[in-house]
């Protein structure tokens, strides 16, 4: 395997950055995760606008234009043979020294690494998952904005850890005021009475790229969608409900803390939107 790093192709074993990168140092850095579908990069442009949004926010200079980042994750497939896979794309602060200031750190690196992704267990879009609520709250836009994509992903990783404790492969994060949030690496939707709901991303959920695949999806299929306030009582009491991610694409969930959404089994609006977004993912971004 070969990993794009700062401008040149190096093997896997080869692929190493600085201890004093304040990426690792101090997570101060930028994340994307895209797939591609038989060749075709699924809504690249998207995914670079949103990489250069949070760079924008975090004041990090990214060393190539988008136009070249987008010729380096196509090579990154290309030299690996990846037509169908993953692609993991980092833009660290880069090496400086100790201390938290960035003044120190005169170059950012990129990192692309195309590899292959394990989905949720093929099972669970047969069944659904079981998710539950957990303690850890989403940060909040006054703490660390949650529309950066940022390497940041602590309190993720403990909402991951605490639904690992209770047998849960995802789970509902709420924001401070108690709304729903998102899950930690996936967005949430409803449906209740034949209309789709999700949080709006100011309760603090990321702008998902699939979470936007399915909005415009839903509402050229007619189906009527509300971004607003959600608290786990209209969780309860939907008659589906389904998670988008570019991992997980979208599985549907069919009980939340041992509570059983609707019938407990994938809805068929939860299977209507899955089909119509398969039917567009090798059609839609950047061929190889
Ligand atoms: N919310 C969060 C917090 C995420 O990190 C999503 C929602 C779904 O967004 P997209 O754009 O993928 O529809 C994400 C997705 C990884 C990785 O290892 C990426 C995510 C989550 C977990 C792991 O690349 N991002």
């Amino acid at each position: 395997m070969k990993i794009f790093l700062d401008g040149a192709f190096v093997n896997k074993d080869d692929a190493k950055i600085s201890v004093f990168d304040h990426g690792l140092l101090y997570g101060d850095g930028i994340f994307e995760g895209i797939r591609v579908y038989r060749k075709c990069i699924y809504r690249l442009e998207e995914h670079l606008e949103r990489l250069w949004y949070s760079a924008k926010d975090i004041l990090l200079n990214i060393p190539m234009t988008p136009e070249e980042m987008s010729e380096a994750i196509c090579e990154s497939c290309r030299v690996n043979g990846i037509t169908d896979g993953y692609i993991r794309l980092l833009v660290t602060r880069g090496k400086g020294d100790l201390g938290l200031s960035p003044a120190s750190c005169p170059r950012a690196s990129v990192i692309i690494i195309a590899d292959t992704i394990r989905l949720y267990p093929e099972e669970h879009y047969n069944v659904g998952l079981s998710i539950v609520t957990v303690p850890t709250r989403r940060s909040g836009p006054a703490a660390l904005n949650p529309a950066i994509k940022s390497l940041n992903y602590l309190n993720n990783i403990l909402a991951k850890m605490e639904a690992a404790q209770h047998g849960a492969l995802e789970a509902i994060m709420l924001n401070d005021q108690g709304y729903v949030a998102e899950c930690t690496g996936d967005n949430i939707f409803i449906i209740h009475k034949g209309k789709l709901y999700t949080p709006d991303v100011s309760n603090g959920a990321l702008r998902g790229i699939t979470r936007s695949a399915v909005i415009e999806l839903a509402e050229k299929a007619d189906i009527p969608v509300k971004e607003c306030n959600l608290t786990r009582h209209e969780i309860w009491n939907a008659d589906e409900c389904f998670l988008t991610g570019t991992a997980a694409e979208l599985i549907p969930v069919v009980k939340l803390d041992g509570r059983v959404i609707g019938t407990g089994k994938p809805g068929p609006l939860t299977q209507k939107l899955h089909a119509a977004f398969h039917e567009e993912v090798s059609t839609r971004g950047q061929m190889l």
